[in-house]
């Protein structure tokens, strides 16, 4: 049974052959210039060359043809999407979907909406690899992941929401209040998949401390936690070393923010998904 797991390159994983794991990059992108969210992007100088640029910026999900191309020749597939309430990516892996398995009567593919992204996907994509070790069917496969999402949430510290904003993917007084005061927006992914507000901090370290609170009040107790940074890896250990100090033995990864997240994350965004 020939099985892959497809994912956005909002998941902040790369592809990797001996994992049949696909990751699909969405685009960001300027009048001027396109920039592809895989291996060859060089995120610092995306983010070096958007901070000087003026004009509009934005973003593009994968179309249709791309899931599809993923799909391989795979027999079953779990493709999993940033949140359907936010981005186009899950209409078109949809799409992608119904084309797959009408053209290969014999092939499924399991789609999943995140309804979250970055830390949160990993963790399920985590589970499918876990349960696949385990030999369970293709359908059980599917229910447990569905199952497993319930508990796993996605947390973030934000410094600037301007992309968001410039994108409609917030409301600009939102944005308007992080950019003027200076101030870290600390959320969560709400269940229905949008940014949901929940602290606004000055400074760091009170940042930290209402994001390590969040995860407490969604029943963090010392499972899995992914956490992916844009270029504040000190942060992101002060999170894990905060986590530990509780719960020593916690399971943590620290990774880096590609390219979609960092362009909305911004300079100095952290994005935390773990088990509740
Ligand atoms: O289709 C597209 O062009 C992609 C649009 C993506 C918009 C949202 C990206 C969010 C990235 C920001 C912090 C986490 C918020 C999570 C809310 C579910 C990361």
């Amino acid at each position: 049974m020939k099985m892959r797991i497809v994912v956005d390159s909002s998941a902040n994983l790369h592809s990797l052959e001996e994992s049949n794991l696909v990751s699909v990059p969405l685009t960001i992108r300027t009048d001027e210039r396109e920039f592809v969210d895989d291996t060859a992007l060089d995120i610092k100088e995306m983010i070096d060359y958007l901070a000087g640029y003026k004009g509009k910026s934005g973003s593009a999900c994968p179309s249709a043809g791309d899931w599809y191309s993923a799909f391989g020749d795979a027999e079953y597939i779990f493709a999993i999407t940033i949140t359907s309430n936010m981005s186009g990516a899950y209409n078109s892996a949809r799409i992608a979907k119904e084309d797959y398995e009408a053209d290969h009567p014999d092939r499924k593919v399991c789609l999943i909406d995140s309804l979250s992204t970055g830390g949160e996907m990993k963790l399920l994509v985590e589970k499918i690899q876990e349960l696949q070790a385990k030999d369970l069917s293709f359908e059980e496969i599917g229910r447990a992941v569905t199952e497993y999402q319930k508990k796993t949430h996605l947390t973030f510290i934000l410094k600037s929401l301007t992309n968001l904003a410039n994108n409609g993917r917030v409301s600009p007084a939102l944005a308007k209040l992080a950019g003027f005061l200076n101030i870290n927006v600390v959320g969560i992914a709400s269940d229905a998949g949008t940014l949901e507000q929940k602290e606004k901090s000055h400074g760091g370290k009170k940042a930290i401390a209402a994001l390590r609170k969040i995860m407490d009040s969604m029943g963090y107790s010392g499972g899995k936690v992914r956490i992916d940074h844009c270029f504040n890896k000190e942060d992101a250990i002060k999170i894990k070393e905060l986590i530990l100090a509780a719960f020593p033995s916690a399971d943590i990864v620290i990774g880096e923010n590609h390219g979609l997240c960092s362009f909305y994350a911004e300079k100095g965004g952290i994005i935390v998904g773990f088990e509740g």
